[in-house]
């Protein structure tokens, strides 16, 4: 199919920059923004080494908070704990609870990305640089998994834009291709052939010029947790939460759609485009409802489904991307 022209030029909505809601919590963020990078990286760097470090978003007061995009009215945060605790991240063990047990032995700094392929100023840029490379904001998004859970997460990052603009891509960059570190020294979970590593991903060049798509480095306005992802990550709302790959090494611009990892797994079940539609049914189970992490009574147990939107709410700012394509075969 044609790929669109990549429109670098989008313009930032103001609506996805969510009032804060949780104040207090931003301290680091104040910093970088101050330009007190030093001190702030300080103690960034003094978080990293403290594994211990006690954790501000712990307790947050659960805002209900306007969701950031998609109207769908006001939508609590999902809790800090279960943000950080149940999660995929294959690289430290398929459980729900192993990143947060596992992720310990990832080491964030020093860490580098490299931006590579289809550009004219291809440059490999270390995780402070990378930190000051644009302002950064707060946004509310939801986060579905395509095993039909769902959550909402207050991230702290800026648009991955940013970054692709400072390597200048050339008119053959048609896609973006994303791989995360793989190794067996500090993630167990690579020593097994579960999936093809090092883990990757990738989207359209358009898709990864969104304003929406973010490359994150904190959340709860605290900096990333590893089992979250540590040191940066992408996050791609309007997509399946296996899009968003997590502790990013490198980043290539390509002129061809680049071989993802759950795709080459599974290709009857995860294409390269992987948008939230609940019309599309994974193989094996309906698409058309989620369970929110935290909903429901006695812990859970009841659980209460809400209806899965389209594009994940998003829509409004994403659907003409998609314009004429045919979603059933684009899945
Ligand atoms: N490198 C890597 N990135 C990954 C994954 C993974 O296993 N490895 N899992 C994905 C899946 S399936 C989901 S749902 C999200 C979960 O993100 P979260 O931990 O912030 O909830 O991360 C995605 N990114
Ligand atoms: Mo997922």
């Amino acid at each position: 199919m044609p790929v669109p022209r990549p429109r670098f030029d989008l313009p930032l909505p103001s609506e996805i920059t969510p009032r804060a809601v949780y104040e207090g919590r931003r301290d680091w963020l104040r910093m970088l923004a101050a330009g007190a990078a030093g001190s702030a990286l300080a103690g960034w760097a003094a978080r990293d080494a403290l594994a211990a470090a006690p954790l501000p978003g712990k307790n947050p007061a659960l805002p209900s908070v306007p969701s950031a995009l998609g109207g769908a009215g006001a939508e609590a945060l999902t809790r800090y704990d279960d943000v950080t605790g149940y999660n995929n991240f294959y690289e430290f063990g398929t459980d729900k609870s192993d990143p947060h047990d596992n992720a310990g032995t990832l080491k964030t700094r020093p860490w580098t990305v490299s931006v590579e392929g289809e550009c004219a100023k291809p440059r490999t840029f270390g995780i402070d640089d990378l930190l000051k490379l644009a302002p950064m904001e707060e946004r509310i998004y939801r986060l579905r998994c395509v095993e039909g859970w769902s959550m909402v997460i207050p991230w702290n990052g800026w648009p991955l834009a940013a970054l692709l603009r400072q390597v200048e891509p050339t008119s053959r960059a048609k896609y973006v291709a994303f791989e995360s570190l793989a190794d067996k020294r500090q993630m167990p979970g690579v020593s097994r052939a579960v999936l093809e590593w090092p883990y990757r991903e990738g989207l359209r060049i358009d898709e990864a010029m969104h304003p929406l798509t973010l490359l994150a480095f904190g959340l709860y306005g605290e900096i990333l947790p590893k089992q979250n992802g540590a040191p940066v990550r992408l996050v791609v709302p309007w997509k399946y939460g296996f899009k968003s790959a997590k502790s990013i090494v490198r980043i290539r611009l390509v002129d061809a759609e680049p071989p993802t990892s759950w795709n080459l797994a599974i290709p009857r079940e995860y294409g390269f485009y992987s948008n939230v539609n609940p019309k599309v049914d994974h193989p094996r189970w309906s698409q058309a409802s989620e369970r929110r992490i935290g909903e429901g009574g006695l812990g859970g147990l009841i659980a209460k489904r809400r209806p899965t939107l389209m594009f994940n709410g998003y829509e409004p700012q994403v659907g003409q991307l998609y314009a004429g394509m045919d979603l059933r075969k684009f899945y």
